[in-house]
């Protein structure tokens, strides 16, 4: 697994050098001060036991998880992307006079110290929209998370059946 983020993380950061490199011409320079667009996710901040509830393919899927803030400063996690699905979002379902309404989730602050976990008992889920692939059950798919600061956070998420709660 761990070798699998490195390796996405190591392509987008070649990009990054390849990118900045080409625009640096014309004589103008602008220093080492210049943060590459990918950079690595912030420091203390894990996302833990994501799993996504599968459902067949002309459904949406959900994912659930936890996002544990170590660092020493607050931080807000503000959406998700994936490969692995045509659309994900961070939504929030809520009961409005007995009927389940759903919508995207404001961006969540997670104060030094905290955590946050999107679960099946709160309503907060990563909608999962257009499988490019049959979900197995037991496979992984990677989620990448993204935050105020830092790069973004790509964990493996373990595919589950339909009945799962968590
Ligand atoms: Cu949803």
């Amino acid at each position: 697994m761990i070798s699998k983020q490195l390796t996405v993380w190591l392509a987008s950061s070649v990009f990054a050098v390849g990118a900045a490199q080409a625009h640096d011409h014309g004589g103008h320079h602008h220093g080492a001060g210049v943060a590459p667009s990918s950079d690595e996710p912030p420091l203390g901040v894990k996302i833990e036991d994501c799993w996504i509830r599968a459902l067949p393919t002309h459904l949406p899927s959900a994912a659930y998880f936890k996002v544990r803030n170590e660092s020493t400063a607050p931080i807000t996690l503000s959406g998700v992307q994936t490969d692995a699905f045509a659309h994900a979002m961070l939504h929030a379902s809520r009961d409005e006079n007995g009927m389940a309404k759903m919508m995207h989730a404001e961006p969540i602050v997670i104060p030094a110290g905290g955590e946050f976990a999107f679960k099946t008992s709160n309503g907060y889920h990563v909608m999962l929209e257009q499988a490019r692939q049959a979900l197995e059950m037991g496979s992984s798919q990677t989620l990448s998370f993204l935050f105020d600061r830092g790069g973004p956070l790509s964990v493996d998420c373990i595919v589950k059946p339909p009945s799962a709660l968590e």
